[in-house]
């Protein structure tokens, strides 16, 4: 069984409790159970949020020393700002997807760039909580 990690950065604990013009009302605890339902017979699944960069950066390098095969990751405002994120997943050499729940390309201009994209093999965005499953399919295919 391939073994993925479903790794959110901060604030999106607060998901299905604050904004859901944007990012739906589905908490992450919804997710952790659809993708389960999904999934749960042919992969084995981990999930891990985290409002700290040091802690995400820390999984992310055992996810590369317990040999993982996958990495589905939405770093959050991370994604914009963190050089450290970024070589820590270019570190873990896994595959790994990047996933947005809103399309950033629609939003404010600082959300345009993402340091951390350059270091998955994807990109998915917009398609809300749709895009974890989107990736998960593609790892498991990979
Ligand atoms: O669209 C995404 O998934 C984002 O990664 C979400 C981040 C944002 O900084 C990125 O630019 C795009 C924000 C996560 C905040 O999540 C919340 C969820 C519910 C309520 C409040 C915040």
């Amino acid at each position: 069984m391939k073994k993925i990690a479903i790794l959110n950065g901060p604030n999106l604990d607060r998901l299905g409790k604050r904004e859901p013009e944007i990012y739906g009302s589905a908490t992450l605890g919804d997710l952790e159970k659809a993708l389960r339902a999904e999934f749960g017979d042919r992969a084995s699944l981990e999930f891990f949020q985290s409002n700290h960069e040091g802690e995400l950066i820390d999984r992310i390098a055992t996810l590369a020393d317990t040999k993982f095969d996958g990495i589905v990751i939405n770093g959050g405002a991370f994604t914009h700002t963190s050089v450290a994120l970024r070589d820590a997943l270019l570190g873990a050499h896994l595959p790994a997807v990047e996933v947005h729940i809103s399309n950033i390309y629609k939003r404010e201009e600082f959300r345009h760039t993402s340091l951390t994209a350059p270091a998955c093999t994807a990109v998915i965005t917009g398609l809300g909580l749709e895009g974890y499953h989107a990736a998960i399919r593609f790892l498991l295919r990979a």
